[in-house]
């Protein structure tokens, strides 16, 4: 069983309801079917003990639902998917946010900042995280330097750190099923932090409605240095970090992203996006930006994007579950780890065009699926 983990980042004195006290994903193939993360009791719940309890908005067994969805355990795969399948008709209400930005950029203080707002202003928030490196080194790159710790206090919000283990499609996965829990649970506000860098931040695009891109400026942060196709999946652009002597040079680079956005492809169709300078410190612009999320789903809803996106969305996660489960089984497939080696060396060598290398691999992960 999974050791009981704690991030950085949970108050002191947290107690057994206390959502952010998770468990990591189980590796161990053979993983008993008794509750994850093992309690008081030893008792395995029922999917409809789960599901009851995910849709009375119960906590602790919201966290432990999320605990299986995470496993890697087969058994518990069975058993998440039909808790998955008995809460999804009562997903679909909340609005759903993705924030990305590079490490430091402060994404998690934003998400503070706005979340305890939203809160104040009656919502519930659920805070996930998406962080593929998690899957390769212990120490994430999300960091949690910055605790969330007022939002983590809150009976109004929930905060689940990214799951462990597994390729990115793996993660990916497990973090939609984790936001239609949370939504089944009654949460109406689901923001999705993921870090900039490399692919996740194209998953996160994918489950969510609104994506904002936070940026700073100085620190190699710079227009030039923001990769383009980042900037294009954005429906908003925030400048944070808009106070004491940063002040300046902020709204300096809000005004240059905002004349690039005006050259580049919208993220979403029908909506103009636009670059708002904010501090997360101090709280200035955050609701600003909030504004600019309700004016956007109001926009979308009544064109019927909301709708249409999320049904696009549904149908690309099953062709990437489905893709990737190909992949991963041609490619491991008697011998063709071998024959990719050594198809590699050939093309390195010259000795193999490209097309006749393609040739060969083909042909061998043919014989290795009918074997
Ligand atoms: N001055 C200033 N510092 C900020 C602001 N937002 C975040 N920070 C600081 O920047 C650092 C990184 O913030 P964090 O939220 O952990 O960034 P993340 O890696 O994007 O989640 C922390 O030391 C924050 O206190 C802001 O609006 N103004
Ligand atoms: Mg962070």
């Amino acid at each position: 069983m999974g050791k009981t983990y704690r991030p950085e980042w949970t108050p002191k004195g947290a107690g057994e309801e206390y959502a952010s006290r998770v468990m990591p994903g189980q590796d161990e193939k053979s993983a008993p079917q008794t509750r994850p993360g093992a309690g008081k009791s030893r008792r395995a719940f029922s999917a409809e003990e789960y599901i009851r309890g995910v849709l009375a908005g119960d906590r602790p067994m919201l966290a432990r639902a999320i605990t299986i969805i995470e496993s890697n355990s087969e058994a518990h795969f069975e058993l998440g998917q039909e808790i998955v399948r008995g809460i999804l008709p009562h997903t679909g209400a909340s609005v759903r946010v993705g924030i990305t930005g590079a490490p430091g950029a402060g994404k998690s203080t934003f998400i503070e900042a706005l979340g305890n707002r939203l809160c104040d202003g009656g919502h519930r928030v659920a805070v996930l995280a998406v962080d593929p490196s998690s899957t390769i080194s212990k120490g994430s790159i999300m960091g949690d330097k910055t605790r969330m710790e007022q939002l983590s206090r809150r009976t109004a919000a929930f905060i689940r750190p990214s799951p462990s283990g597994g390729t990115l499609g793996g993660v990916t996965r497990k973090s939609r099923e984790t936001l239609l829990l949370c939504e089944a649970a009654g949460f109406d506000t689901i923001i999705v932090e993921t870090v900039g860098v490399g692919q996740s931040e194209t998953a996160v695009r994918q489950m969510t409605d609104f994506f904002m891109v936070l940026v700073i400026t100085g620190a190699g942060d710079e227009l030039q240095g923001i990769k383009k196709g980042v900037i294009e999946t954005a429906d908003v652009i925030a400048v944070n970090k808009a106070d004491g002597d940063n002040r300046a040079s902020v709204l300096r680079t809000r005004a240059e992203y905002e004349q690039v956005l005006h050259y580049l492809r919208p993220a979403t169709k029908g909506w103009t996006p636009r670059a708002l300078a904010c501090s997360a410190l101090t709280g200035e612009g955050v609701m600003e930006l909030w504004g600019v999320v309700e004016q956007y789903i109001a926009r979308m809803k009544e064109t019927g994007q909301f709708t249409s996106r999320r049904q696009e969305q549904a149908w690309s996660w099953v062709i990437q579950m489905t893709d990737e489960h190909f992949r991963n089984k041609l490619y491991s497939g008697a011998g063709v780890r071998e024959q990719l080696e050594l198809t590699r060396r050939q093309v390195l060598d010259g000795r193999v065009s490209a097309a006749r290398a393609a040739q060969e691999l083909i042909a061998a992960l043919e014989k290795g699926l009918k074997n």
